[in-house]
This record gives structure tokens, C-alpha cells and sequence, in this order.
């Protein structure tokens, strides 16, 4: 888990075990799946660098925090069209738009590198405390990104959270459904929605071994994570719903 007021994290592929086992080639946030999850207090600044070490054949990420409500620029725009992405099947974009109108000099090209600058503040206040998380976010190849592995938690803490009386440290566990099948069909880059050998998980979903006892769920504010998974621990009882989140997937 990250903590730190600022970190980096290289993108990178990476042969994952995501389950005991076979492992899987995929595209990571610092070569782990999930991404580490990051927590941080509410209305404190957290600087975020993303460093774009995957093969050329990715192109441009960018990174999305999603439910935090952040400046345009530090929001992860999807960008327009490159080299690495002629034309746009969902939105009639022109090629001759310059980065700024583009937002292509908002992404991060490979081998290159971006900071951004999360304060969790609306209306000049804190932020509530909240379950996020973070995903690539480029034009036309988010599906491919997320489903190839760039995703991580981020848990926002404050003082309200911590006065209640829920379970804590180490019985605190996230519960993280990756159902990324959903989108357009005519998407090239479309995933298949049946369980497979190419999937993330080698065809098989993880189950806890969690000892039963009280525990803790977070949920991530997300309508692109299913809560179709499998109850895997009967005292697994949400105690704490993340709010629901008014940003985009
Ligand atoms: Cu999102």
C-alpha cells in the first residue's frame, strides 16, 4: 500500500499470477495486479507520477481517478487522435486539432512520464471519504487497458470515517470484482465476455481466504465494477458503502 504525499509509479508489463499458478502477460501500475492501492487523507495534496514503460505498441495512457473531482487537467483526459490512433470509432474527432484542443498534450506518450496533482477538494472542502479507484482512461482503448490490467484502488480517509465504529488495520479487506466486458460490440478492443484462458484470472475468479470474523468491505464507486462476484465469506457484510460517484468511468 501507498501512503506517501508523492510516488511514482512505473507502467509496465508484467507476468502475473493473478491466481496460484498459470501466470498471465499483462499490463501493470508498478508490475503488480491490482495496482497498489494507494490511501490518503482527504483535502491533502498527493502528487502522482505515472511513467509510460510499456511496449510502444500501447501508445498514450493517461490515468483516470475515478470519483475524486479534480482540475480538467489532472483528471485524466482521453485525448484525440496520434500516430498510435488514426481515427476514433466512437466520436468524429479531426486530426488537425492541436494537442491543447486535442488534450493530447495531457497524455502520457511511451517512455515519457506525467505528474498529477490530486487534492480531494470541492467547493474549496474536503472531499468525504470515499473508496476509488484508478484506471487508464485513453480514447478508444480504455476497455483494452483496464481489461489488460491498469486498475488500483485509492481509499480516501477523514476524521468522520475514522470516528465510526468499524472494523480496522489488518481486517480491513477490498473487495475487487473485475468485470471489464461490458462496451460497444463493434470495439476492436472489446474483450471477450466469456471466461477463457486469456482472461485476467486464468477462467476462474479469486476466493478469500479470510478467516471468518468481522470484516470490512470496501466497494469501489464504480459502475464498470460488477458486484456480480462470489460471496466468498458469509460474514463478509458490507459495513460501509462507498458514495455514489457523479464521474465518468
Ligand atoms: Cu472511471
Amino acid at each position: 500500500m501507498i501512503d506517501a504525499a508523492a510516488f511514482d509509479l512505473d507502467v509496465v508489463e508484467e507476468e502475473i499470477a493473478v491466481l496460484p499458478g498459470a501466470k498471465t502477460r499483462m499490463w501493470t501500475y508498478g508490475g503488480d495486479f491490482p495496482g497498489p492501492t494507494i490511501r490518503r487523507p482527504v483535502g491533502e495534496r498527493t502528487l502522482a507520477t505515472f511513467r509510460n514503460k510499456l511496449p510502444a505498441k500501447a501508445g498514450e495512457l493517461t490515468v483516470h481517478l475515478h470519483g475524486a473531482h479534480n482540475t480538467s487537467a489532472d483528471d485524466g483526459q482521453p485525448g484525440g487522435l496520434t500516430n498510435n490512433l488514426r481515427a476514433s470509432m466512437y466520436c468524429d474527432i479531426s486530426n488537425r486539432l492541436t494537442p491543447a484542443e486535442s488534450g493530447n498534450d495531457l497524455l502520457i506518450e511511451h517512455g515519457g512520464q506525467r505528474t498529477y496533482t490530486y487534492d480531494f477538494v470541492e467547493g474549496g472542502q474536503p472531499e468525504r471519504a470515499a473508496m476509488h479507484w484508478y484506471h487508464d482512461h485513453r480514447l478508444d482503448r480504455t476497455s483494452r487497458n483496464v481489461w489488460r490490467g491498469l486498475a488500483g484502488m485509492w481509499i480516501s480517509d477523514d476524521a468522520l470515517d475514522a470516528s465510526l465504529p468499524l472494523p480496522r488495520g489488518s481486517v480491513v479487506r477490498m473487495r475487487y470484482t473485475y468485470d471489464n466486458s461490458s462496451g460497444n460490440p463493434r470495439n476492436p478492443n472489446r474483450p471477450p465476455r466469456r471466461r477463457c484462458s486469456s482472461c485476467p484470472f486464468r477462467g476462474r475468479w479469486p476466493t478469500s481466504a479470510t478467516p471468518p470474523r468481522a470484516t470490512r468491505s470496501h466497494a469501489p464507486a464504480s459502475a464498470a465494477s460488477s458486484s456480480s462476484g462470489p460471496r466468498s465469506n458469509p460474514t463478509d457484510r458490507p459495513m460501509r458503502r462507498a458514495k455514489r460517484s457523479r464521474s465518468r468511468t
